[in-house]
């Protein structure tokens, strides 16, 4: 996946591997933290693993493990003393005693596996330390939530910029953002992140501030900060909230229609499926997070009334609390929608964990009423035997390919048949009164017969039964 490119820039991953994490789910959490950090921009040149009971408290690894990763960022390997992490030696302590250091487990990210295991104590990892002599990693990702203060001793030691899983997800959020909304909700999440992280510039905690106008006076420049980030976020949210009324205008008048949203973890493939069913050029991306905006298309080729198909933001472990909350409003489009597709990318041997993270995260925004479907996508890349085994596993799946055109429009005709299946017949009484309105039926509902009488137009239809209502409510005004 990773090939090194002399012009992007490197990075090490570094992931601790805690009580109850198993050996695989380790080097899956780390493969996708590579995938990222790629994703970002960055070539991984190795990875540094440890197995521990809790992280460092004062810098995530144990003292051996980060003089490893030191050399490949060229730092110095130790945190200076007297830092600020001083307040956390009690805890420091309490896990040294809990026997830490132990059992040092070097589990391969991409390019990891090229480095030589040659002695005893050093980690496969450390190999990389001579052939990234030449070019230094500039950027530590670490696979946890970690501290501000464990940032920054993590950054004294290795003299390279620290990004944790979190703010590696951020950046990658405020990258790919188009729509305002998506710009908006990735800014506030941004700040958010930002706020605590921010450190004291020049002369120490009590650098004050002249008394330029009243609430100013005597804070530190930090608070000055701090409030000002605080000030921009409440304003930030103003502006999405305008955003968002016009989006649920927008959204209201899609009420009744029919449709259907594609769900699931990042890169399985909604997108792609999103392009083959309705004919649009929505993006599709080897990469994490392409898609961070919703995209309504009509199915195609079209079918009365027409059906609606939703592309929305992937799910991830471990997604920054801050980004679920910003993302809520996006995913209400999949809370609206008749049919959720979730869409699974079964070729990935961790799909199930996958799976279990979107269905966490959409019963988290209750979405898990809404009807739905499991679509187990990439079968191309399987063989016979896996997808018998599969099948087995998940009888009331849909195996396809959205490479596949055949596999596409029997999903096309699943869908149909599903909104097939819910429609009703009604009759809808149309006064000449109120003939601006049959384009309005035509499109929600299909006419079967059409008679004309006296007081107007006498349609037999069969429509859902949202849109039913919708149209009956617009006849009695
Ligand atoms: N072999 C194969 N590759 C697929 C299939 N579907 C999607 N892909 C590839 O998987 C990658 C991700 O596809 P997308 O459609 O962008 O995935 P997504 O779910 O929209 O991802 P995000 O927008 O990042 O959440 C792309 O490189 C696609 O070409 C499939 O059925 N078979
Ligand atoms: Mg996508």
């Amino acid at each position: 996946m990773t090939t090194t490119n002399q012009e992007r820039p490197l990075a090490v991953l570094v992931g601790v591997q805690l009580p109850g994490v198993d050996d695989v789910e380790h080097a899956a959490d780390l493969a996708e933290l590579g995938r990222l950090v790629h994703t970002l921009g960055f070539d991984v040149i190795a990875t540094v693993s440890q197995r521990r009971s809790a992280l460092a408290a004062a810098a995530v690894l144990g003292e051996g493990k980060l003089k490893e990763l030191a050399e490949l960022t060229g730092g110095s390997g130790v945190v200076p003393s007297g830092a600020p992490e001083r307040k956390n030696k009690a805890r420091a302590r309490r896990a040294a005693e809990s026997g830490e250091d132990e059992g040092d487990g070097e589990l391969g990210g991409d390019d990891a596996d090229a480095a030589d295991d040659d002695d005893g104590d050093a980690a496969p990892g450390a190999g990389g330390a001579e052939q990234a002599a030449a070019r230094r990693a500039t950027i530590v990702a670490v696979d946890h939530d970690i501290s501000p203060s464990q940032a920054r001793n993590l950054e004294r030691a290795t003299g390279a910029q620290v990004l944790d899983r979190a703010g590696v997800i951020i950046e990658i959020f405020h990258r790919h953002a188009r729509s305002r909304e998506a710009k908006l909700e990735v800014e506030i999440a941004r700040l958010n992140y930002v706020a605590p992280r921010l450190r004291e510039t020049g002369g120490g905690g009590d650098r004050q501030r002249g008394g330029i106008g009243g609430k100013g006076a005597g804070e530190s420049a930090l608070e000055l900060d701090r409030r000002k980030i605080r000030d921009r976020i409440a304003e930030l949210k103003h502006e999405l909230a305008s955003v968002q009324r016009e989006q649920s205008t927008r959204r209201a008048l899609r009420q009744g229609q029919r449709r259907v949203a594609l769900v699931g973890y990042t890169n399985a493939g909604k997108s792609s499926l999103m392009r083959a069913l309705t004919g649009s050029e929505v993006l599709v991306a080897d990469k994490l997070f392409a898609t961070l905006d919703t995209t309504v298309r009509a199915l195609h080729p079209e079918v009365r009334p027409r059906i609606l198909v939703s592309d929305t933001v992937g799910f991830i472990k471990k997604l920054p609390h801050d980004l679920v909350a910003s993302f809520r409003s996006t995913l209400d489009e999949a809370l609206e929608a008749s049919l959720l597709l979730y869409v699974a990318d079964a070729s990935d041997p961790t799909f199930r964990d996958q799976l279990g993270v979107t269905r966490g995260v959409l019963s988290e925004i209750g979405a898990s009423e809404v009807p739905s479907r499991l679509l187990l996508n990439k079968v191309d890349r399987l063989s016979e035997e896996e997808r018998d085994a599969l099948r087995l596993e998940f009888p009331e799946a849909t195996l396809l390919s959205a490479k596949i055109p055949a596999d596409v429009a029997a999903l096309r005709e699943s869908i149909i048949a599903f909104f097939e299946e819910s429609m009703v017949e009604a009759e809808l009484l149309l006064p000449y009164a109120k003939q601006s309105l049959i384009g309005e039926i035509y499109e929600n509902a299909r006419v079967v017969s059409e008679e004309y009488g006296d007081e107007g137009g006498r349609l037999s239809v069969r429509v859902h039964p949202a849109a039913l209502d919708r149209l009956r409510s617009l006849l009695a005004r």
